[in-house]
């Protein structure tokens, strides 16, 4: 028993070590501004046409909220080159929510079929 513990803790402590960024952690303000790898995100915007983030990071396998802030209704879809799409809000109302789930990791094109010209690109990132 003794030893099933220490293993549970020695085993989070690794998976701890593994995930973190520690100067992200102890500098969250400087990383924030930082261009590259943005930090994954749970929630994408509509808002004036253009989908914020844009590219968006994203968690393979999670839930992704996508909230409409205009009154036209809107889909986050996506636009693979071949073949169906990989996920899709369906047609989220105007002020309303929607929601998808994140696909395997990978770069994704995405774009409201509603109005084609609304593009936009999600990052899906393992854990
Ligand atoms: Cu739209």
């Amino acid at each position: 028993m003794r030893h099933a513990i220490l293993a549970a803790v020695l085993g989070a402590t690794v998976l701890a070590g593994c995930g973190g960024d520690d100067t992200a952690q102890q500098n969250p303000k400087t990383t924030a501004t930082a261009p590259s790898a943005p930090a994954p995100t749970s929630t994408i915007r509509i808002t004036d046409f253009v989908f914020d983030p844009s590219p968006a990071a994203v968690r393979a396998g999670r839930p992704i909220a996508v909230t409409n802030g205009d009154s036209a209704p809107h889909t986050l879809t996506d636009q693979p080159a071949s073949g169906e799409p990989a996920f899709d809000t369906g047609t989220v109302r105007g002020r309303q929510k929607g929601s998808f789930t994140a696909p395997r990791p990978g770069t994704y094109k995405i774009v409201c079929e509603l109005h084609p010209f609304m593009k936009g690109e999600l990052e899906v990132v393992s854990y």
